[in-house]
């Protein structure tokens, strides 16, 4: 049982080594909201995937902290709960605003995973030991730059390479890295940047034989992207557009994509994480583990979530040294050789926070206490 007393709030900047670019905007400095939750001796940690700007969707690192600190944790402070997917539904009257939800909810799953001594890839029950990984690649000044880059993720073992694009960079860049790496499994993710009317574009693409487009069209569609899967050969797979188990049975009904991407922050935590992950496996839509620039708290939780069984392609999920000089956990997240993660086995998330590293970081903090 979890009796929720104290919560400790704060946001950290984390610098990014490379400033990453996508078609709705570029990021240099990620800021982070970390959570602590307690219950007696145990603690669980937490992460917001919120960006800075309401750019990938509507929230921010902003909202996020007012939806937390005025409404999720007061609502489960002092509250006692049988396991941790009760906070998902505690929270459920909050409409929208899931990456607030999911920085609470995630923390509190770690929290029991502690408590029960387990792994949280068990908790959830998660099947993989060790799982694969891609790496996403932003928008470059140049296709020679772009090719650099993937030579160097190549070598470093990963086991599939996507490729930011959007108007007037995806035709260039995606055949230049197929004529020098005609089998690597490659793909692209547009972030909305697209509309049903670059369907000639987008048909061209196929000859580069992707594994799948993401998120062509707009963030929160799923009529268009139907049309669009019809007329194409690459498989759509929907990033934006999915936030619930309800958004992917709808999507797989209406035909709109036949792969989804799956982040926790996106669609609220585990509880719903875990609800698509049955839906899909039942309809045998393959999932991946999608990623957002994540410190190592969050990256952790990616780690975790990618052992459900329906995670079976690559995903988003890489070394913290990618991004991050000094990662929130020590050590930091590591990858094999051959481009997987080996899933921590001690007792929740599996990673330690770096409180001094946190602390260096950390811009504003609020504590919960109840009394
Ligand atoms: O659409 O997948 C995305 C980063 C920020 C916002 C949206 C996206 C991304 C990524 C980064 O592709 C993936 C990663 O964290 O490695
Ligand atoms: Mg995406």
């Amino acid at each position: 049982m979890i009796r929720l007393q104290a919560v400790q709030m704060r946001e950290i900047h984390l610098p990014l080594i490379h400033r990453f670019e996508t078609s709705f905007g570029a990021t240099s400095t990620r800021r982070i909201i970390l959570l602590t939750v307690f219950s007696g001796e145990d603690a669980g940690y937490g992460e917001c995937t919120a960006g800075e700007d309401p750019l990938y969707n509507s929230e921010t690192t902003e909202t996020a902290w007012h939806i937390l600190a005025d409404f999720a944790i007061p609502w489960l402070l002092g509250k006692e709960l049988d396991q941790a997917s009760d906070a998902a539904r505690i929270l459920s009257p909050i409409r929208g605003n899931r990456m607030a939800r999911a920085a609470l909810e995630t923390a509190l799953w770690d929290l029991e995973a502690r408590q029960r001594g387990m792994p949280l890839s068990r908790l959830i029950g998660g099947e993989r030991r060790e799982i694969p990984c891609g790496v996403s690649i932003g928008i470059q000044p140049s296709v020679e730059a772009l090719l650099a880059k993937v030579r160097h993720e190549v070598s470093d073992g990963y086991r599939r390479v996507k490729i930011k694009i959007k108007p007037g960079w995806e035709t260039e860049p995606l055949r230049a890295i197929r004529s020098e790496f005609p089998d690597l499994p490659l793909m692209a993710d547009a972030n909305s940047a697209f509309q049903l009317s670059d369907l000639p574009l987008l048909r061209r693409l196929d000859e580069f034989g992707l594994m799948m487009i993401e998120q062509p069209l707009a963030h929160d569609d799923i009529v268009d992207h139907a049309v669009l899967q019809k007329q194409l050969q690459t498989p759509v797979c929907l990033d934006e557009s999915i936030c619930s188990a309800e958004d992917a049975r709808k999507a797989v009904e209406l035909g709109s994509c036949r792969i989804i991407n799956v982040k926790l922050g996106r669609v609220g935590g585990f509880h719903e994480a875990r609800l698509i992950n049955d839906y899909c496996s039942r309809c045998g839509i393959p999932l991946w583990c999608g990623g957002m620039l994540e410190s190592g708290i969050g990256r952790a939780h990616n780690i975790a979530m990618s052992t459900l069984s329906g995670f079976t392609l690559p995903g988003d999920v890489s070394a913290s040294k990618r991004y991050y000089a000094e990662d929130t956990v020590k050590p930091p997240v590591t990858v094999t050789p051959s481009g997987t993660i080996l899933v921590p086995e001690s007792p929740g998330i599996g990673f330690a926070p770096d409180p001094d590293r946190i602390e260096r970081a950390t811009v504003r903090r609020r504590e919960f206490n109840f009394k």
